[in-house]
């Protein structure tokens, strides 16, 4: 049994849970890598070089690559495989040898520990249904002890609540009240003693002909990489931070981090950013509306989508909701269209296709306009499920943070008031909260923005 001891951050032991008890066999120890794509900052990695070291065994990581997952394509491969080219770098400097396995984690995975005879295997938390199911039948086919570190929230899922909890304001106070704790400065990865075998690095441009979806190109405004991530969490610091309250909601403005992407792909840590915001010489307002977002709002995203089976459709929503959405069923849409009109950007109204076209080419809708975009598709579609499926369609498909938590429930957020309260009832709407181009008005210069995009698209 791997013992938590006194040397490892007292927090360390609290973000592990072992999700299945096998043999204590020697052997090295390896991380299969999936959600936490990056070398420092990443408590699964500590978890496992510490173990490493009290076995006195080598460290491996691989990272499963499967070439249809969730839809991805060309664009999220690329920006993935670019970051764990640099990955693959940082370990050999660390004696920690790093393996691109081509094929499905069920399959690859048990080959690989029976081949070098792993004694321990460690994983990161991913509250995504894939990610279960991965791991259920990859324990289920193996006899070695793994356990799961949730390196991906500030305060470890299963810590900040048992449940899942109803909106922001009834896990704000669960997390704060830990935050201290939990909100601390990594260990190190050091040269690891025991030096495994070393890989050759993976052939780019080789694994990317393997990519079967190469219908969306590449985004260019964003550098993958962890390396990229640290310097673009930097410059949002030092230019972005301090303006964010009153920027971050323009569509106009370059006003949010842009970070989204690195923290889809773990190239990035979030609690990196959260400490780094925390010691920045900006207005402790600056600091507390950023980190209402990145801890509060992610945070409740991974807690939605852990214990919600159904975060991706229809049942998944509350009562409330469903009653309400059910009840307008039969209301006349003024608009109706396919997935492939909404998809080419051919409704009627130029803002929701400025959206369309933002995501498609850009390959992240501004967070304001995601709001807007999604519950223009529940008022244009024939029912909820339907848009349910063609928003995450559309979102997934081209929005290089797509396929997360926090999409997933970004997206129930608008079409079915998931962590929102009731509103007005409307047609179709029902009590779900309304958006209309009036509301942005309000808030920005629409033709402004809709002449941006079509400048750039
Ligand atoms: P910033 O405003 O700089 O925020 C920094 C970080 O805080 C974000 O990267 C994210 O980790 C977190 N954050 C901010 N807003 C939210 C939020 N509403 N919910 C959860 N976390 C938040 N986010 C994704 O990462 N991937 C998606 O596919 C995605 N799809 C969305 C779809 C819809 C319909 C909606 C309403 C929201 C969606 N979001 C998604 C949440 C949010 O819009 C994005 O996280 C944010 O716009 C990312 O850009 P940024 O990093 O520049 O954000
Ligand atoms: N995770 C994996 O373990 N293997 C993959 O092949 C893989 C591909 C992939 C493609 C696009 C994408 O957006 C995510 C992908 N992920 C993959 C998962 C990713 O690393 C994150 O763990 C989750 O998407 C975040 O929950």
């Amino acid at each position: 049994m791997v013992l938590v001891t006194t040397s490892m951050d007292s927090t360390l032991s609290q973000r592990c849970r072992c999700i299945h008890k096998g043999k204590e066999n020697k052997g090295p120890v390896v991380y299969w890598m999936s959600r936490e794509q990056r070398v420092a900052d990443n408590w699964a990695l500590i978890f496992a070089q510490e173990s490493a070291l009290q076995k006195k065994q080598p460290l491996c990581v691989v990272f499963c690559l499967t070439t249809n997952f969730l839809g991805a394509n060309l664009r999220h491969y690329m920006f993935l495989l670019r970051g764990l080219r640099e990955v693959h770098a940082s370990l050999a400097s660390c004696n920690i040898s790093f393996h691109l396995l081509q094929n499905e984690p069920t399959k690859a995975l048990p080959a690989f520990i029976q081949k070098i005879d792993a004694g321990l295997l460690v994983t990161d938390f991913d509250p995504l249904r894939i990610k279960k199911t991965w791991k259920k039948n990859i324990t289920k086919s193996i006899n070695i002890t793994t356990y799961e570190v949730d390196a991906h929230n500030v305060v470890p899922v299963w810590l900040a609540s048992p449940k899942k909890e109803y909106a922001a304001y009834t896990i704000r106070k669960k997390i704060n009240t830990v935050l201290p704790e939990f909100l601390v400065e990594y260990p190190e990865i050091i040269p690891h003693p025991y030096p495994s075998k070393k890989e050759p690095l993976f052939d780019l441009q080789r694994v990317a002909k393997t990519i079967p979806d190469t219908s969306v190109a590449e985004i260019s405004w964003c550098v993958p990489g962890q390396k990229a991530g640290y310097t673009a969490m930097q410059s949002f610091l030092e230019n972005g931070l301090g303006r964010y309250p009153e920027s971050r909601n323009d569509p106009c403005l370059d006003g949010q981090s842009n970070l989204s992407p690195y923290l889809h792909f773990g190239q990035l840590s979030p609690q990196r950013v959260a400490l780094a915001v925390s010691s920045a010489q900006v207005p402790d307002d600056a600091k507390s509306v950023f980190l209402e977002e990145l801890i509060v709002r992610r945070e409740l995203a991974d807690n939605f989508c852990h214990y919600e089976q159904q975060y991706d459709s229809f049942e998944g929503f509350h009562d409330w909701a469903k009653k309400s959405l059910n009840a307008h069923r039969k209301d006349k849409r003024t608009y109706l269209y396919t997935q492939q009109e909404l998809e080419s950007a051919e409704s009627h109204d130029e803002l929701w296709n400025a959206c369309q076209l933002d995501l498609m080419h850009r390959g992240k809708l501004h967070g304001y306009m995601r709001m807007y975009w999604a519950k223009k598709i529940l008022e244009w579609t024939q029912s909820p499920e339907e848009a349910l499926q063609c928003a995450i369609y559309l979102n997934d498909k081209y929005s290089i943070d797509g396929r997360d938590a926090n999409g997933y429930t970004g997206i129930a957020w608008s079409i079915g008031g998931v962590h929102d309260r009731a509103w007005a009832e409307r047609p179709v709407f029902g009590k779900i909260r309304y958006m209309n181009r009036n509301g942005c008005r309000r808030k920005f210069d629409v033709d402004g923005y809709i002449e941006k995009v079509l400048q750039s698209t």
